[in-house]
């Protein structure tokens, strides 16, 4: 195992990343912006540096200092929690350049996978199903047009180079494609430098499911289960849950299985999110592969007792899986994301100083969280402050945990989205179990109003 590992990332995953090196008896170095420089994840590593002013185009992406932090702190390996450069292959090759082991897939896998219209094509051989689509870049608005003719309206245009939702346009009827096309195009070429699209099926209402697969060096592959993710906005997840309350057992097992010949047929390695649709019909296709820990990833440590990182980074340091198959599971878990966001303003970042903190404990609570009583949650990054995470026995009781929690947090000083997440806890909609990924634009603007009056 490794003796002393870079983390290069900052906020709740920081120090989530330091707890498991420090577990496994391994030394923490923390790189940090100038903003971060009193934060949580520098306090609570073993060394910390300094790579830059705030932004993280000068800081924390800045490849060049990060990897000399690495290097010249004796570090062995660099673990880059998600986001920021946790799937940028250029890094990766950086990283084998200098004789870091990367905690996550080799470049030539992530660089594959990164191109949606290549990690289709590659899964559609393993066998996995997919939304019906142009199996290739479409060149041009009339591709598009006669590729969506056959397909039938409406459809969705992606982009090659994207994921999560950015350059992705939604076109009901044919006399809207132009217009769609142009600027989704733009939005992908300013986004990722690559204005490539290419056309699916609209699949709706749908919900949004994922396999969370950990894949060893060897070809060992264990799948955790799923995750929902169907509360979302603007393409952020508010909350998420295992298991998931719309997936039967056999679309379970056909969802695993899928996830685990795909993982294997790529010559896949390191944790790993396949993201699915799901039809009201339990059909369901494969859309992205995230090849990097997700913001979500308590939910299956939870429901499987297994910690995501550490087995991360025994596989980054060659060891083998200990079990392979399905990973056993128990009880249910909830994930509410906790952002510095304010509901009066359309929920806009609202950065600032943290002037009081009461975290829920007690039976059953996990918080992953970088902030306490006086801290400044800087503008420069994401609205991120924490994480509940809760188990209980089954659905209901960790409904009824989790609102026992989020009554206990309390945060002063800056708007948060708790009360949003109390409100969608309390609906119908979510107790039954009954939603998709249209739940927030169909209930968002009544869940609000409770929240601002
Ligand atoms: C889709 C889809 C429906 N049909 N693809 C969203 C992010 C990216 N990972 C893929 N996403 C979707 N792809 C087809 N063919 C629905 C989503 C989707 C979504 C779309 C609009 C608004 C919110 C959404 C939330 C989750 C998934």
């Amino acid at each position: 195992m490794f003796s002393r590992v870079l983390v290069a990332n900052r906020g709740e995953i920081a120090v989530r990343v330091i707890r498991a090196l420090h577990e496994l008896e391994i030394e923490a170095v923390a790189i940090y912006s100038t903003a971060d420089k009193d934060s949580m994840h520098v306090r609570l590593a073993d060394r910390a540096v300094a790579v830059g002013p705030p932004p993280a185009s000068q800081s924390y992406l800045k490849i060049p200092s990060v990897i000399a932090a690495a290097t010249t702190t004796g570090c062995e390996a660099i673990h880059p929690g998600y986001g920021f450069l946790a799937e940028n292959p250029a890094f990766v090759a950086a990283c084998e350049d200098n004789e870091l082991v990367f905690v996550g897939p080799t470049a030539e896998v992530m660089a594959r996978m990164g191109d949606k219209v290549q990690a289709k094509a590659e899964l559609k051989r393993a066998g996995v199903p997919l939304v019906p689509g142009s199996d290739e870049d479409v060149a041009s608005s009339s591709e598009a047009r006669s590729v969506a003719a056959d397909l039938g309206y409406p459809v969705l245009l992606k982009a090659a180079a994207g994921g999560g939702g950015k350059g992705m346009r939604i076109v009901d009827a044919e006399d809207e494609l132009e217009g769609a096309f142009q600027t989704a195009a733009a939005e992908a070429e300013a986004a990722f430098g690559d204005a490539s699209l290419y056309v699916e099926k609209l699949v709706r209402p749908a919900r949004h499911v994922e396999i969370q697969v950990l894949a060893d060096a060897r070809g060992g592959v264990l799948t955790l289960g799923e995750r929902e993710c169907s509360i979302q906005r603007r393409h952020q997840k508010l909350i998420e849950e295992s298991p998931s309350p719309g997936l039967s057992a056999e679309t379970r097992e056909a969802l695993e299985a899928a996830a685990e010949r795909a993982a294997t047929a790529i010559g896949y390695r390191n944790a790993g999110t396949f993201e699915f649709l799901l039809g009201p019909d339990q059909s369901f296709y494969f859309i992205e592969l995230n090849a990097r820990l997700q913001v979500e990833h308590p939910v299956s440590e939870l429901v499987t007792g297994i910690d995501l990182v550490r087995e991360q980074l025994r596989i980054a340091a060659g060891e083998p899986l200990a079990a392979t198959g399905r990973a056993p599971r128990r009880g249910h878990a909830i994930e509410i994301r906790i952002n510095a966001e304010d509901p009066a303003r359309d929920f806009a970042p609202a950065p600032g100083q943290i002037t009081s903190f009461r975290p829920p404990l007690g039976p059953g609570i996990r918080l992953d969280t970088f902030v306490e009583a006086g801290s400044t949650v800087p503008p420069f990054y994401d609205s991120l402050l924490g994480k509940l995470a809760v188990w209980d026995e089954d659905r209901p009781a960790a409904i009824s945990r989790t609102l026992r929690a989020l009554g206990e947090l309390s945060v002063g000083g800056i708007p948060t989205t708790r009360e949003l997440a109390i409100q969608i806890l309390r609906s119908e909609q979510f107790t039954s179990g009954r939603y998709s990924t249209s739940f927030l634009e169909e209930f968002g603007q009544r869940l609000v109003a409770v929240v601002t009056e």
